[in-house]
This record gives C-alpha cells, sequence and structure tokens, in this order.
C-alpha cells in the first residue's frame, strides 16, 4: 500500500503534498521529476510536465497539490479534520490555502533568485531533481542555465522587479513577524491541529523561504517559532509545547478569533486583495471576447503564462502587472463554494469578521465562469450566476 509522490525537493507545490503525507503518516517513496519513470510513464499520462503527482498504490494517477490533499483526505488519512466543521474556521482556512499558494509567490522567487552568491552552489545541487539522470557535468550545467532562465523569467511575471524588490522584503518581513507572534501560542494556523491554512501556507514557506539558504537564516533569526513550524509541519508526531495556548488538537473559538489570527488576514487584505481582484477582472474581460469558449475547454494553464497576459494592479501604492494563473480562480471558487453552502446567519456572522479586517469583497469577486479541473488540468465550466459579480 504504498503511494508515489513524484516531485522536487524545492517545488512549491510539492513541499504541500508532502507535508499532508509526511503528518498523516502516509506510506510513500518520492520519486524526483527528472527520473524516467517520471518523464517515461507519468507525464505522457498526464500530458503536460507539472509537479506535484501521486500514483496510488493501485496506479491510478492524482495531478495537483489540492487534489492530492482530498484524495487522500478521502481515503482516511487526515489525522485530525483538515475542513474544520465551524463555518467561519472553514472560510478562513481557505482564505490561507488561496494566499499560501499564490500570495507568496513574489518572496519566494525574490528570495530564491536575487541571492546568488548564497544561494546559487544550493540551487543547482537542488535542480538536479528535475533534471535527467546521469548527465555530463557539462549538460547538467545547460540544463540548469536553462531551468533557473525560466525561473528568473518566471519570478518577473509574478512581480519581482529591481524597482519591487525592497517593497517584497519589507512586506514579507511583515508578514513573517505576525506569523510569528501567532505561533508562538498556536501550533497550527488555526489551534491545535492543522488544516488546509496550513498545508495552503506550507508550499512556499518551506520549499523557497524555509530551505534555501538565504530566507532560511532570516527565517531563523527573525521568525523562529516560524521555523518551528515548518519543521513540525513536516513530521508525523504529535507536538506538544503546553507554552502555547493550544495543548490539545482542538481548534481557536470562532466567537473569540486570536488578534494575531485577524493581523494575519488584515495582512493578506492589504497585499493580495488588489491582486486577485485584478485577476478576475481580467479573466472576465478575457471571457468576454472569447465567447466561443466551451465548458471542459483546457485553460492551457502553465505555471508561469495562461494565454490571459498580465493584469495591472496597485500593489501596496505602487502599479505591478502579474500573470493571471486561472489555478488561482480554483482555490477562489473553493472559497466561495465553502462561503455560499452556509446558512443565512453563518453568512451573516463570516461577513462580520471578513469585514472587521478588510477581506469582505473576496466573496463577492467572482469569475463569470467556473473552473473545472479534468483529466488533471483546469478547464473552463458553465457561466456562474453571481449578482455581485463586478
Ligand atoms: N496547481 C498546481 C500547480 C503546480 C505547479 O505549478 N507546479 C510547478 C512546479 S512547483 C510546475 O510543475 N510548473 C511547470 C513548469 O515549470 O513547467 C498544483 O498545486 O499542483
Amino acid at each position: 500500500m504504498t503511494y508515489t509522490l513524484y516531485g522536487m525537493a524545492g517545488s512549491l507545490y510539492t513541499a504541500r503534498a508532502r507535508s499532508y503525507m509526511r503528518m498523516n503518516a502516509v506510506p510513500f517513496t518520492e520519486v524526483k521529476a527528472g527520473s524516467e519513470e517520471f518523464i517515461g510513464d507519468i507525464v505522457p499520462q498526464i500530458g503536460r510536465w507539472i509537479i506535484p503527482v501521486l500514483k496510488t498504490p493501485e496506479g491510478s494517477i492524482v495531478q495537483d497539490g489540492a487534489d492530492i490533499i482530498d484524495h487522500l483526505d478521502a481515503a482516511g488519512y487526515s489525522k485530525h479534520p483538515i475542513y474544520p466543521h465551524d463555518p467561519n474556521l472553514l472560510v478562513i482556512a481557505h482564505l490561507f490555502e488561496l494566499f499560501g499558494s499564490h500570495g507568496l509567490l513574489r518572496p519566494a522567487m525574490h528570495y530564491r533568485w536575487n541571492f546568488d552568491k548564497v544561494n546559487l552552489p544550493f540551487l543547482r545541487e537542488t535542480f538536479r531533481d528535475v533534471l535527467p539522470s546521469k548527465l555530463p557535468k557539462e549538460a547538467e550545467d545547460a540544463a540548469f542555465l536553462h531551468a533557473s532562465g525560466r525561473m528568473r523569467k518566471a519570478a518577473e511575471v509574478f512581480g519581482v522587479k529591481p524597482e519591487t524588490q525592497k517593497l517584497i522584503e519589507e512586506c514579507y518581513t511583515q508578514f513573517l513577524l505576525l506569523l510569528d507572534r501567532h505561533l508562538r501560542l498556536h501550533p497550527f494556523i488555526l489551534g491545535g491541529h492543522a488544516t488546509l491554512a496550513d498545508y495552503g501556507l506550507i508550499g512556499a514557506m518551506y520549499a523557497h523561504l524555509g530551505r534555501d539558504p538565504f530566507p532560511l537564516q532570516l527565517m531563523q533569526i527573525r521568525a523562529p517559532n516560524v521555523f518551528r513550524w515548518v519543521e513540525r509541519m513536516n513530521m508525523a508526531e504529535t507536538f506538544l509545547d503546553q507554552n502555547m495556548t493550544h495543548a490539545g488538537s482542538q481548534l481557536v473559538e470562532t466567537e473569540d478569533l486570536p488578534e494575531s489570527l485577524l493581523n494575519l488576514m488584515r495582512f493578506i487584505a492589504d497585499d493580495y486583495l488588489q491582486e486577485i481582484t485584478a485577476h478576475v477582472e481580467s479573466a472576465n474581460l478575457w471571457l468576454q471576447s472569447h465567447p466561443e469558449t466551451q465548458s471542459g475547454s483546457p485553460t492551457n494553464n502553465k505555471s508561469m503564462k495562461s494565454g490571459m497576459g498580465l493584469a495591472p494592479f496597485l500593489w501596496r501604492g505602487t502599479e505591478i502587472k502579474t500573470v493571471v494563473i486561472p489555478y488561482r480562480f480554483y482555490l477562489l471558487q473553493r472559497l466561495q463554494d465553502a462561503f455560499d453552502e452556509q446558512s443565512d446567519q453563518d453568512q451573516a456572522a463570516l461577513r462580520d469578521i471578513f469585514t472587521r479586517v478588510q477581506l469582505d469583497p473576496i466573496f463577492d469577486r467572482r469569475c463569470v465562469r467556473r473552473m473545472e479541473r479534468k483529466n488533471n488540468q483546469e478547464v473552463w465550466g458553465d457561466i456562474q450566476q453571481c449578482p455581485r459579480t463586478i
């Protein structure tokens, strides 16, 4: 009953699936994405080179971090519910899933690719995970140059430019300190056990920001409790620390949400709300000018190219443009679906909480078409009724 996880140690999206698998003691072997097995066997089944991919003991294939976690959750591996039962916590968990998967791309890429003196020898080794095995030295150097060149370009379309670097560092430091303050008292984002919120955040916080040499040291020095959480998110043992508010596995009280959690949500409002809004607006305009788009047609999503171009928006007062990635709408839709499923009373309570942290517009920023996943890729779904669509 052993699973196979195809990925890379330094990959953000592999990190979230791996974290779930380690924490919930799923038996698995990790195989490098540069292996012949992955290239020869798995890529043709998926139809594109993308990680992470899970192969089940029965031989079926699941691509996508969120879908892998859902698959294993449905198979009964979760030690504790990863989808909180409380409606408020459930929607907050989805918020962190969305922000963690995409809102941290700027610091992740900046701290990986703009500190060559410290990071580059390590990255050369780490990238061997995705290069074909046993390449001669020269070919390996050339392959690394090509792969890292693509990633440096990706950093630019995520908004990492010489003129934004300082702001990226200031904002990330602020985020680290807020997270550190929260994790000093709570072992996980929503309290006593890991939920979707933690699995969303761990991708960038481990693969790039808690593993590459430069940002790792920054985390250890400025935010030791964040570093400890990163360790905790990669181990199967139960963690007990009586200094923390949560000695057991219960989650925080929804009537009395910790101020440190609300502060993290305020950070997300300042840092990410404009961006996701701009992306939804861009996609809606694109869909308007492509009425021929059939339900079920693939978005041709790649991690750094989407065919929908770049969306301009004001990021903390500075205009930047970032690439519109359809997958974000899939995660945003999960949050909005979780909101829609609640009773009127629970929706009102959620609006209250989200209004307190200036995040209430996130319920209304809707893509006019649903985003589905079919055959392991994002496809446009049906037109959706959304009265408050922007
Ligand atoms: N939605 C996906 C995103 C996966 C993704 O973008 N993975 C990156 C690596 S971390 C990738 O494979 N990119 C394709 C490429 O670099 O060509 C998931 O969570 O699985």
